[in-house]
């Protein structure tokens, strides 16, 4: 049994509605991948606190063999598959518990950064090949959606494989759209033990 983690996130600031939750809800109820894959699939609340321990509780309950966790980027117009995860908690806006921390650890004692274990690489092609735009990232920031990704990582033991994508606005991709490029992601890294090695990389 092969089991997928797959976490979108709830409103915030001045999102009245998160696509990523939105799109984490369909790939649930679309889900219609071979017998002995399993989904499990939460919407989390945009807390530093209940966002971290709530994946760590997942990850305990469910074993999980793949980690996604999608979350929403207002100036991105591609879904941004990230590479890099840190150790840094720095928020310009509270989160929805009201807590906004600045230049915290997101884990005290950890490395400063971590990275995705996802075939990331190969994702990339996938979702070009599926004509959906696609960007790889090196930051995914220092709020929410970065403490999620890091926590995650840290949780995960051997031969788990985790990783994060930011997704665009709604006007920008409409959810349907983001929830194909999840289906592409994940059956990507179902079908990919190891990434794929090509260039992507870039100066600045
Ligand atoms: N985006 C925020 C937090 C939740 C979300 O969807 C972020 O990028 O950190």
């Amino acid at each position: 049994m092969t089991t997928v983690l797959l976490t979108g996130f709830g409103p915030f600031g001045v999102h009245a509605e998160n696509p990523s939750g939105l799109a984490v809800e369909r790939v649930a109820e679309e889900w219609s991948r071979p017998p002995g894959t399993g989904l499990v699939t939460a919407v989390l609340p945009v807390s530093f606190a209940r966002a971290t321990a709530q994946v760590s509780g997942l990850m305990t309950h469910h074993r999980p063999d793949v980690v996604l966790g999608v979350g929403l980027a207002a100036g991105r117009e591609r879904i941004s598959l990230e590479r890099v995860a840190v150790n840094l908690l720095d928020a310009r806006i509270p989160d929805v518990d009201g807590a906004q921390p600045v230049d915290e650890p997101v884990l005290p004692g950890q490395p400063f950064a971590r990275p995705a274990t996802l075939p990331v690489k190969a994702a990339r092609a996938a979702l070009e090949a599926a004509g959906l735009p696609v960007e790889l990232s090196l930051s995914a920031g220092s709020y929410v959606c970065n403490a999620l990704m890091y926590a995650a990582l840290a949780h995960a033991g051997e031969g788990v494989r985790a990783g994060f994508v930011h997704v665009p606005p709604a006007d920008v991709l409409p959810v349907a759209e983001v929830a194909r490029a999840l289906g592409t992601i994940l059956d990507t890294v179902l079908s990919t033990p190891v990434d794929v090695v090509v260039a992507g990389g870039r100066e600045h």
